[in-house]
């Protein structure tokens, strides 16, 4: 075993914060501060500090398990395991055609990870049937920005931006809970005379630090934005020369901003008219400013229409693509945008490309060694293909996710997974959606595996083996490595990241995500590089030429003085759209999908709480984890909780169309007296997921989290 100290990448969300492991004689790994990346300074949360304990034999997958004649999940050979799955897959294809295969994806799977994933779907299933989870998380941010800006990567600028613009809007985001360490960049943004807006229905942690809070009706943030932009343009705050030069589409988006007035506004979202003008004020005085989205505004089936009237906002005020201003969106997962850059989306190939385009097809099927038309076409969005399970698809390889917990109205879901003829899952621990697996295989972490990730920043990031793995367990890549060969394709699928990182590097050259220029040895060397970075500044078209930013402090590396310093500011020249302006949406305000009534008069929200990770399956399993946030609660306004007659830790029975979860009380005056609060970190009786409805946004297919009717019932202890 290594005993030095290796530097490398929390495992868990968008940050992926610096840190060094070092691992004890005793088997065990140390976390330790690592003061070189920029994102987090040295600094961690709890979930980051205690990430090693999912590392631990007693709380993770040991060896692969199968479904015995009794129905029990018994341990069984790697060889054994591995012939079921390809069998299981197998025989639907046989008997179903490739499409009745389904395969599901994680954005905590590294770039080698999602790009292969991609490819044995595509090339060795040959189904058209892959998803992932990503697309319950930033797909309506991600929609938009392709819309307006022709490119979607989560944030167009580094974090350290942020302390040196005037002002930023948060919306929707409780970033003191879900990216701890970023609320630096935000306090420095105030101790240098900036101010800070948040928009949450709730007086969140962030909203604490906010100059100004607003607190909106859940799934109202369109209306809001359409209100602030009819005041920009009331109040003469329009920056013409900047729309004339830069921008499309403006008289439309106008014309439906006008619309919308003050007054209108406050009605729907319940937020006054001289806090609207207050923060147009904030917003526009300075000489830069920023809007940041999360999943508050974009968890919603209007997501992108939203995401577009906040982006419309910016480009009316002149605020993107210019310095210290702009729109981003604040990712969440490990690999939330590198996930989604590789091929593991329904509609897409390696380098952000569009599997519907004739020329991305053509240029991945070259480097795959496969003829284009055996490519498949796009496939069902996550909630469609969860959904399909056990009728059009008979069997699914998941990697990565735990939708029995995460996934929207997931009792169905539950249901749909359990109806499957055959369900195969990679997992570290075991799931709730592990647990109804015929076959699960136990996959290495990330202190055991080298790889990439891509943060919030578009910022590629390599991750180290610190440690070696235990006897019996292997990488997701060697797993896909197996299959194909089970599954007849011999070549193709490494199980080196490195290997397979090459081959990404080629496929990705050209497209939006360009990675070409990348190498493990540069990644090994600099903080990171931020795409698009191609394989050589010659190399880059006329068009890209204002992509090219002022390398970095410690930019490439000296033996390859001609390579692309990669790109930490996107659009300070030109957009990304075929004539370089960015373009105005025009939307209007639209109703939730499910509006309270006299049955079920009350709002639900979900969201997160900062010591449990997403589905919990990893942080459930860390004590310290769990002795800060043990279970569910339902998070209410006293005034509801008078009306039920349930005081302070009272379980309480949230019941929606879809069915019914039960919660204790947690009563706050932080929250609107009209809605209520779950996390969705548990299964069981708590399940926030029971709730929630999948309306799906038109664009984007992302499911509406952020909003739907429920009533509440008060339950005898
Ligand atoms: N501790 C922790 N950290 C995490 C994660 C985790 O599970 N736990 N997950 C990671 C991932 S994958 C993600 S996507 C990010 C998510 O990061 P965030 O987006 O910050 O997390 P959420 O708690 O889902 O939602 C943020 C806020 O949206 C508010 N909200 C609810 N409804 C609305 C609405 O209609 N409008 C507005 N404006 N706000 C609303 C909620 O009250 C909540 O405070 O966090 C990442 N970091
Ligand atoms: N109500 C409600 N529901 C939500 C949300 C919400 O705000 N409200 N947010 C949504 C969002 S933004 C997200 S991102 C999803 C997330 O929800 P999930 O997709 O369920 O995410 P995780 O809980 O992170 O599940 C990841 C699983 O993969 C395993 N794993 C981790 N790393 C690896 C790896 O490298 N390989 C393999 N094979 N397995 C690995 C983990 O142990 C875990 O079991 O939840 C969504 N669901
Ligand atoms: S903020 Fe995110 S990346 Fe940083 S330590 Fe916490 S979970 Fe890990
Ligand atoms: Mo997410």
């Amino acid at each position: 075993m290594q005993s030095t100290v290796t530097p490398t990448h929390c495992p868990y969300c968008a940050l992926q914060c610096g840190m060094n492991l070092t691992p004890a004689p005793d088997g065990t790994v140390e976390v330790s501060e690592r003061a070189d990346f920029p994102v987090n300074r040295g600094a961690l949360c709890g979930k980051g500090r205690t990430a090693a304990a999912v590392l631990a034999p007693d709380v993770r997958l040991t060896s692969p398990l199968v479904r015995d004649e009794s129905g029990t999940l018994v341990p069984a050979s790697w060889d054994e395991a591995l012939d079921r799955i390809a069998a299981g897959l197998g025989r639907t294809r046989a008997e179903h055609g490739p499409d009745a295969v389904g395969v599901f994806g994680g954005g905590g799977l590294t770039n080698e990870k999602a790009y292969t994933l991609g490819k044995f779907a595509r090339v060795v299933l040959g189904t058209s049937q892959i998803d992932y989870n990503g697309r319950f998380c930033m797909s309506s941010a991600a929609a938009a920005g392709i819309k307006a800006f022709g490119l979607d990567r989560g944030l167009p600028f580094p974090l350290e931006d942020i302390p040196k613009s005037g002002c930023v809007i948060l919306v929707g985001s409780n970033l003191a809970e879900t990216m701890p360490p970023s609320l630096r960049f935000f306090t420095e943004l105030k101790e240098n005379g900036g101010t800070l807006v948040v928009i949450d229905p709730r007086r969140t942690k962030t909203a604490e630090q906010a100059d100004l809070h607003l607190a909106p009706r859940p799934g109202t943030d369109l209306a809001l934005a359409l209100g602030l932009l009819h005041l920009v343009i009331a109040e003469g705050r329009v920056d013409e020369e900047y729309i004339r030069e830069r921008t499309s589409g403006w008289e439309d988006a106008r014309a439906a901003a006008m619309a919308h007035w003050p007054e209108y506004v406050e009605r729907i979202t319940g937020v006054s008219v001289p806090q609207l003008r207050e923060t147009v004020r904030l917003f526009c005085e300075p000489e830069s400013a920023m809007v940041l989205t999360a999943r508050g505004p974009e968890q919603q089936s209007k997501g992108t229409d939203t995401v577009g009237a906040w982006i419309n906002l910016c480009l009316a005020t002149g605020r993107a693509g210019r310095p210290r201003s702009g729109y981003g969106c604040l990712t969440g997962q490990g690999n939330g945008q590198g996930g989604r850059e590789h091929g593991q989306k329904a509609d897409q190939l390696p380098g952000y490309r569009k599997l519907d385009d004739p020329a991305a097809r053509a240029h991945v099927a070259e480097v795959w060694g496969v003829d284009p038309d055996s490519l498949p076409g796009p496939g069902r969005s996550a909630y469609e293909l969860l959904d399909a399970l056990g009728t059009d698809i008979r069997s699914l390889l998941l990697m990565a996710s735990n939708p029995v917990v995460s996934a929207p109205r997931a009792a169905h879901i539950e249901e749909r997974i359990r109806s499957l003829d055959f369900l195969a899952v990679c997992d570290v621990v075991l799931s709730e959606t592990a647990a109804l697996a015929d076959v699960v295989l136990p996959v290495t972490q990330w202190a055991e595996e080298t790889g990439t990730t891509t943060n919030l920043e578009g910022r590629v990031l390599l991750r180290r083996r610190a440690i070696t793995p235990p006897e019996g367990i292997r990488s997701d890549l060697e797993v896909l490595h197996e299959l194909a060969a089970r599954l007849g394709v011999e070549k193709g699928f490494p199980t080196d990241p490195e290997e397979v990182f090459e081959e990404l590097r080629r496929a990705s050259a050209g497209g939006a995500a360009d990675y070409s220029g990348i190498t493990y040895r540069r990644l090994a060397e600099e903080n990171g590089v931020f795409w698009p970075c191609p394989a050589a500044v010659e190399a880059v078209d006329e068009g890209e030429d204002a992509l090219l930013d002022p390398p970095l402090p410690g930019g490439p590396a000296p033996e390859t003085p001609d390579a692309h310093p990669g790109t930490p500011r996107l659009f300070l020249d030109r957009f990304a759209t075929p004539d370089g302006r960015a373009r105005f949406v025009p939307v209007s305000h639209r109703a939730i999908a499910e509006e309270p009534d006299d049955e079920y008069p009350v709002l639900l929200t979900t969201g997160r709480v900062v010591a449990q990770y997403q589905s919990g399956a990893q942080t459930r399993r860390v004590a310290e984890l769990n002795a800060a946030a043990p279970g569910p609660f339902v998070e209410l306004h006293p005034r509801l909780a008078a009306r039920l007659g349930a005081t302070e830790g009272d379980p309480v029975a949230v019941v929606s169309r879809r069915g019914r979860a039960v919660a204790p009380a947690r009563i706050t005056n932080a929250i609107r007296p009209d809605t209520v609060f779950m996390p969705f970190h548990w299964p069981g009786e708590g399940r926030a997921n029971t709730l929630t409805n999948p309306a799906l946004d038109p664009t984007s297919r992302m499911p509406e989290f952020k909003a739907c009717a429920v009533r509440l019932e008060a339950v005898r202890p």
